[in-house]
């Protein structure tokens, strides 16, 4: 029996399930095609990486001596969807009499997926990605009974099962997290190592060409792609960042500076997200590092927590709650995205960098996404739709799996408290606290009713007050709504009728 073994643009690591029952007889089909790479406004640099990582991949594969069908965007513009591309692969290979394929990472193409069977009666097999620690049989289980779904025991167990700085039944140094370690603000002086760079080979120039040609309003520019496109470069800047930026980035995991698009950041989730990396041998790196003594205990422990805690539960959460989870939006926000999070044209000094970032590099770390853009979105009460679209567009690694759960539950706080135990909104004093972008601002951290004042502030206390109903009970929130009751009622309308302002002109701040 040959198959066709369908390859997704996310899918391209060597051990992937359906690769794994390759056979010569097999034909393997990865297809650049239309709805994948418009289905949002992707960012330039994440089709440019995918295309490009996509075309190494099926060369290395051809290497191996498996027969590849591949589709070249531009070869094949009838060809719009992956159903598309199926459809055309079983006909210019007719006796293959089966589909493969792995799961896949998003409801939406899950579903066109299911459909193959029917459409092209063919015997269909979906195989579990078990590049992914936790199945999500495995979670479900987990999740049974729960009142309260935290990462914090979800992560306590996948140390335990995958015994990942463990002795025995202890955790390594006595603490499960080290959380409280992470959070120091970074001196500006502190010297920094950029991530590796990968100046583009002849197929990612090709593909860079592409991308401007087809997409030439998506947001960024092809002029600086420097990313890895291939597993080897990938673990080589994995490699570069566990020598150079783990040791300190338990300490400034929260921190943000001035022109600092990644600090100690790893970079990694846009390669672990498209299978150019392997969780497992990353974080077995990061293990051997501590164990060595090249990097301490918190920052191995905290770099661990993001991959086997955090990115597995957030993956568990999606296929549990999906597709319900999309639709929720716990606090009613609706207002329109202003169009700064798209050209980054702002005063708020803060937001800039963060949009900047976002535009040079489809790039930024997570405290500017959390703390920044999504704090902002979410303050303003901004449309949960029209934020997670531009989540999953602007983004290297975004896939709606990782980026939905982390968007609504995480930063808006729109499915009610699943995931986040309150909601992440903070004033100024939180971003003047973690950064030196205030200092580098026109508006005036300490001023909330002021003519120069921080729009985060007023925005601050006006979510609270018009959140009060689904917020008030919240023990999590007694000490803020304490605060802001404690206000006199011509204070409290005077930070009213000023975030109502700044509502009316968010465009213009
Ligand atoms: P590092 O800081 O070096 O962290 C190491 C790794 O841990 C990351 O590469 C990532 O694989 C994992 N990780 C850390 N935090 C999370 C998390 N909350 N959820 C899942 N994995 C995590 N991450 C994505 O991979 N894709 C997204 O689309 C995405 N969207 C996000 C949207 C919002 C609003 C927020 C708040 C976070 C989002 N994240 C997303 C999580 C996190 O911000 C990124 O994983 C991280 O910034 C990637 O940069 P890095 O590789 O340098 O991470
Ligand atoms: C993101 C993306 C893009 C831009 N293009 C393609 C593509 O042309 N072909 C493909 O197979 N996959 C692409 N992808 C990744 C898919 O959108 C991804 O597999 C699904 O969203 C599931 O996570
Ligand atoms: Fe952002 Fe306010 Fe600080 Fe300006 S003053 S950088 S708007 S937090």
């Amino acid at each position: 029996m040959a198959k066709l073994i369908v390859i997704l643009g996310d899918q391209l690591s060597p051990a992937l399930a359906a690769l794994r029952q390759a056979s010569t007889d097999d034909v393997i089909l990865l297809a650049e095609v239309g709805r994948e790479a418009s289905y949002v406004a992707h960012h330039k640099h994440k089709i440019i990486l995918i295309f490009s990582a996509m075309r190494h991949f099926s060369a290395v594969l051809q290497q191996q001596g498996l027969q590849v069908c591949y589709l070249r965007f531009t070869e094949h513009s009838g060809i719009e969807t992956m159903t598309d591309a199926v459809s055309y692969a079983l006909q210019q290979y007719p006796t293959l009499d089966g589909i493969t394929v792995t799961h896949c990472g998003e409801f939406r193409l899950q579903q066109e997926i299911n459909s193959w069977q029917q459409q092209f009666s063919l015997p269909l097999s979906i195989l579990d990605d078990d590049r992914f620690i936790c199945d999500t049989p495995r979670f479900a289980a987990w999740a049974k009974d729960k009142k309260q779904l935290r990462m914090e025991y979800f992560y306590r167990d996948m140390r335990r099962y995958t015994g990942l700085l463990m002795q025995g039944d202890t955790p390594e140094g006595g603490k499960w997290n080290y959380d409280a370690e992470n959070r120091k603000a970074c001196p500006a002086d502190l010297a920094q190592i950029p991530p590796l760079q990968f100046a583009p080979d002849a197929i990612t120039a090709e593909v860079i060409t592409l991308v401007e040609q087809y997409f030439p309003d998506n947001m960024g520019s092809g002029d600086n792609f420097c990313y890895a496109v291939t597993g080897k470069d990938a673990r080589r800047a994995f490699l570069h960042f566990v020598q150079q930026q783990l040791p300190v980035f338990g300490d400034y995991q929260d921190a943000m500076l001035l022109n600092q698009p990644f600090l100690f950041h790893s970079l990694c989730s846009m390669y672990l997200n498209c299978g150019l990396l392997d969780v497992r041998w990353m974080c077995n790196k990061v293990q051997q590092a501590y164990q060595q003594g090249l990097v301490p205990l918190n920052a191995a422990e905290g770099f661990i927590r993001q991959l086997i805690g955090w990115r597995e539960y957030v993956r568990g959460l999606y296929w549990l709650l999906m597709p319900d989870y999309k639709q929720r939006n716990g606090l009613q926000a609706k207002r329109a995205l202003p169009r700064f999070y798209w050209h980054g044209k702002t005063q708020m000094r803060c937001m800039q960098q963060a949009v900047q970032h976002t535009i040079e590099h489809a790039y930024s770390h997570h405290i500017q996404r959390l703390m920044i853009t999504g704090n902002f979105a979410l303050l303003a009460g901004l449309s949960v739709e029209q934020v997670t679209d531009w989540y999953l567009a602007v983004y290297a690694d975004a896939y709606e799996w990782v980026e939905l759960p982390n968007t609504l539950g995480m930063a808006l706080f729109a499915d009610g408290g699943v995931l986040a135990s309150k909601p992440y909104a903070a004033s100024g004093a939180y971003i003047n606290r973690m950064s030196n972008y205030c200092k580098n601002c026109v508006y005036n951290v300490k001023h909330t009713t002021e003519a120069d004042a921080c729009p985060f502030n007023a925005l601050y206390w006006d979510f609270l007050n018009r959140n009060q109903q689904q917020l008030a009970a919240n023990p999590r929130l007694a000490l803020p709504f304490a605060n802001w009751h404690k206000r006199s009622d011509s204070d409290k309308a005077a930070i009213l009728a000023k975030a109502a302002a700044t509502l009316q002109q968010l465009e213009q701040l």
